[in-house]
């Protein structure tokens, strides 16, 4: 028995059907899987300390220099690695809704190869249940992961991205029989009056036992559509920026904005990361480590130190941006000179934060040697805000915004 009668009667259901939602998700799922590998990559994870579950192993095969340029590729990776990922969930759930009874076929086997075919299909919609499901909670501050979201997120995308294929190659030809078998514009011309079920199909999509329908084809694609596209429109602002941000009715970091030329975004405040006013006040000194003894800065002897000014973006793994914001400071490749590490392969930045993930980040050579990187000192013509990182701050060209470190006490170049 597949369908029990009377259940799972929905005459929507079909090949084409399912066709053509799962052909909008192989568009847009190679997508999420190659933006979501880049935005890996630009951690940096092979760095000492950036990566805190380094046990990827083979799975870093692909890992590279992550450049710094154009200084927009971070923000543009993931802006839309978050946007396109919230996007697809209704089609998604179309998608799942349209193979629902299959998930419940009975006996579960009656060959090895549909014994396979179903472990294949258990893993995929595993798998992009897990990753939809982590990604959003990331991005809406639900840290509830057993481990790190970096590691799940990653094996997760590993295993979809393998159940993936396999469900390509064994489903392709239907699929494009299936989309060849009608005419998408009649179709889409078609009402609820004269939808009928599409003619029984080898793979059991087609209801057995088809009800009349309560819509059409055109109508439940169009709802989906329209579910994807307020997604959008309700999230795609958070990484536009500017008078945008204020469309990003779902973005959870609407609340906390700055004063002034201080006005864009903040990830965490200096409160809430228990940045203290003695921590950051007079007594405040930069420590800069090279081969040589360790040199101590105090503010006013890096602003007496040669400043120099960078456009650029904030833009955070969990997808919200800024626009370019225009910071003033002391460059990265200078603070490498004056430790006497001009040939430094690496800089370990730290924080007067204590402990926590963020507290702490590695960059690369190249990243060092860009013009525009810099250990700023101003935003816009003032003073950092305490919440902007005052005293000082790192801040990278197409860096991920976890890595352009608040409140910066020590680099030490090695
Ligand atoms: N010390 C420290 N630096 C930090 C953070 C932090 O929590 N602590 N947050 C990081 C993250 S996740 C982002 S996206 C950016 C945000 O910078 P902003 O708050 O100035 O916009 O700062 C980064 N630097
Ligand atoms: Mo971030």
């Amino acid at each position: 028995m597949t369908h029990g009668p009377g259940r799972w009667r929905s005459p929507l259901r079909g090949p084409w059907f399912t066709a053509v939602l799962g052909l909008v998700l192989l568009v847009a799922m190679p997508v999420l899987f190659l933006t979501g590998l880049l935005s890996y990559a630009a951690y940096n994870p092979d760095l000492p300390g950036n990566d805190l579950t380094p046990g990827r192993g083979l799975l870093g095969f692909y890992l590279f220099d992550w450049p710094t340029r154009p200084v927009w590729l971070y923000r543009l990776n993931q802006g839309v690695h978050v946007t396109l990922g919230i996007a697809t969930v209704p089609v998604v759930l179309a998608k799942l809704w349209s193979v629902l009874p299959k998930l419940f076929v009975w006996p579960p086997a009656r060959s090895l190869a549909q014994a396979l075919d179903r472990a294949s299909l258990f893993l995929l919609v595993g798998s992009v249940i897990f990753e939809l499901a982590t990604g959003i909670m990331n991005i809406q501050y639900w840290y509830a992961f057993p481990g790190s979201f970096y590691a799940l997120h990653l094996y997760g995308a590993w295993v979809f991205i393998a159940a993936l294929a396999a469900h390509v190659a064994l489903r392709l030809p239907l699929m494009i029989r299936a989309l060849r078998s009608h005419s998408r514009r009649a179709e889409l011309r078609t009402g609820t009056a004269r939808t009928r079920p599409e003619p029984p199909d080898l793979h059991d999509l087609v209801a057995p036992d088809p009800g009349p329908a309560t819509i059409s084809r055109r109508g439940a694609l169009g709802l989906v559509g329209a579910g994807s596209g307020v997604l959008l429109a309700l999230t795609a602002g958070q990484s536009l920026g500017g008078p945008l941000r204020h469309t990003a009715l779902l973005a959870p970091r609407g609340q906390v904005l700055g004063d002034g030329p201080n006005d864009f975004q903040i990830n965490k405040t200096a409160a809430s990361a228990g940045i203290t006013a003695a921590a950051t006040g007079p007594a405040w000194r930069l420590e800069l480590r090279g081969p040589g003894a360790p040199v101590l800065l105090d503010r006013a002897e890096l602003l007496a130190l040669p400043q120099h000014d960078a456009q650029l973006p904030i833009a955070c793994v969990e997808g919200w941006s800024t626009t370019d914001q225009s910071w003033t400071g002391v460059r990265l490749a200078d603070l490498a000179d004056l430790a006497g590490a001009g040939d430094a392969a690496m800089v370990r930045v730290e924080s007067v934060e204590q402990g926590g993930a963020f507290a702490a980040a590695s960059l690369r050579r190249n990243q060092i040697l860009d013009p525009a990187s810099l250990l700023a000192l101003r935003v816009n013509g003032v003073d950092l805000s305490p919440d902007h990182g005052f005293p000082a701050r790192v801040i990278v060209p197409a860096n991920p915004g976890v890595h352009n470190t608040k409140w910066v006490t020590r680099l030490s170049f090695r």
